[in-house]
C-alpha cells in the first residue's frame, strides 16, 4: 500500500519530493522564525505518519530564513494562557511528531543555521543525523523563560550531550555553537557552506540504502536502547533475520562476491 502525500494541503511546512525519493520537509515561518505552533506539530505528525508507507526514501529536514528553529511558540502560548492538562496535551502531540520521526525508519537529516533553540533542538535531536553551517547555535532557554521543555529534550539532548550538559544548559542558558557543538555531540557535521547542501548529499547518499535495511537503522536502534541488553541482543538478532535476507539484498552480496562491489576504504 503506498499512501499519496497531498504538498498542497501543508501550510507551515514546504514539501518538496525529489526524483531519488528525497523529500525536502522545510519549516516556512521564517517571519516568527519558524516558531513551532499547533498547527506547524499537527502537519509534522502528518506528514512522518504519512511517510514510512509513502515511498519517501530519506528527508531533509530544513528551516527557512536565517534560523532552523526558535522552539515553542511562546506568543501563541502566552494568548492561549493554557491549563496544565491543555499543555500537557501539547507536548504529547510533540511526542507524537517527534517519534514518529525517530521511530518511523525513515531517514531524517536535519540542515541547521542560526538559532536551534528550545523544542527548535528538540525537534533537530529527533532527526537522525544533523549538520551544522557555521551561524548554527544551540540552547535551552526554558529556565530563563519559566519553562521546562516538554518536547522530549530530558531523553533526546541528554542522549546526545549527557546528563550533566544538559542540566547546565538548561540551568545556565549556556550556547554551544562552532566545533565545541560538535564536540559535545549536538551536530555530526559542521559545514563552512551550506548545512543544506551537506544534508541533501547525505540524504541521497542514505536513500541509495534498501529501504528495510534504512528502516532497520531508523528505528530499531532507537528501540533497542530503550531495552535491557538482553532484549536489545534478542531483538538485534530477529530485525538482522529479517533484514540480512531480504532478496533485494542478494544482487548486492552477489556483487561483493564477484568483486563488482565497492570495497571500503580510508577518506583520501
Ligand atoms: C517567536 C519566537 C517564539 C521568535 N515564539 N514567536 N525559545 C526561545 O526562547 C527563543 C525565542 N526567540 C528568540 O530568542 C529570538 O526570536 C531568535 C534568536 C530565535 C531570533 O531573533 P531575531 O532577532 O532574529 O528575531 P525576533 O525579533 O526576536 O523575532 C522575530 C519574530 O519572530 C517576532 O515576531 P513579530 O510578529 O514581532 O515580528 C517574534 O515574536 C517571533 N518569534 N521566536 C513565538 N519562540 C514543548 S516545550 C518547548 C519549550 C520551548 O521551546 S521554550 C522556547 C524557547
Amino acid at each position: 500500500m503506498t499512501l499519496q502525500i497531498d504538498i498542497a494541503r501543508y501550510k507551515n511546512l514546504a514539501l518538496e519530493a525529489q526524483d531519488d525519493g528525497v523529500w525536502i520537509v522545510t519549516l516556512n515561518r521564517p517571519s516568527k522564525r519558524n516558531a513551532l505552533d499547533i498547527a506547524t506539530i499537527e502537519e509534522l505528525v502528518d506528514f512522518f505518519s504519512a511517510a514510512p508507507r509513502a515511498g519517501v526514501r530519506a528527508v531533509v529536514l530544513a528551516g527557512s530564513g536565517d534560523h532552523f528553529c526558535a522552539g515553542l511558540d511562546l506568543v501563541e502560548h502566552h494568548d492561549a494562557d493554557r491549563s496544565p492538562a491543555d499543555f500537557m496535551h501539547v507536548c504529547l502531540r510533540w511526542h507524537e511528531a517527534f517519534n514518529k520521526m525517530e521511530y518511523g525508519g525513515v531517514p531524517i537529516i536535519a540542515a541547521l543555521q542560526g538559532a536551534v533553540v528550545g523544542g527548535g533542538l528538540e525537534l533537530a535531536s529527533a532527526a537522525h543525523v544533523r549538520v551544522m553551517d557555521q551561524s548554527a547555535y544551540f540552547a535551552l532557554p526554558e529556565g530563563q523563560r519559566g519553562l521546562f521543555t516538554g518536547g522530549g529534550a530530558t531523553i533526546r539532548v541528554t542522549d546526545l550531550v549527557g546528563k550533566a550538559r544538559m542540566i547546565d544548559m538548561m540551568l545556565t542558558g549556556r550556547v554551544y555553537q562552532g566545533a565545541e557543538a560538535v564536540d559535545v555531540g549536538l551536530a555530526q557535521y559542521s559545514v563552512e557552506g551550506s548545512s543544506f547542501d551537506r544534508a541533501l548529499e547525505l540524504a541521497r547518499k542514505a536513500a541509495e540504502n534498501l529501504p528495510l535495511s534504512n528502516f532497520a537503522i531508523c528505528s530499531a536502534v532507537s528501540h533497542m536502547q530503550n531495552m535491557s541488553a538482553m532484549d536489545a541482543a534478542y531483538a538485534e538478532a530477529v530485525v538482522a533475520g529479517v533484514v540480512n535476507t531480504q532478496p533485494d539484498a542478494r544482487a548486492r552480496l552477489a556483487a561483493f562476491a564477484d568483486k563488482s562491489a565497492a570495497r571500503v576504504r580510508p577518506n583520501e
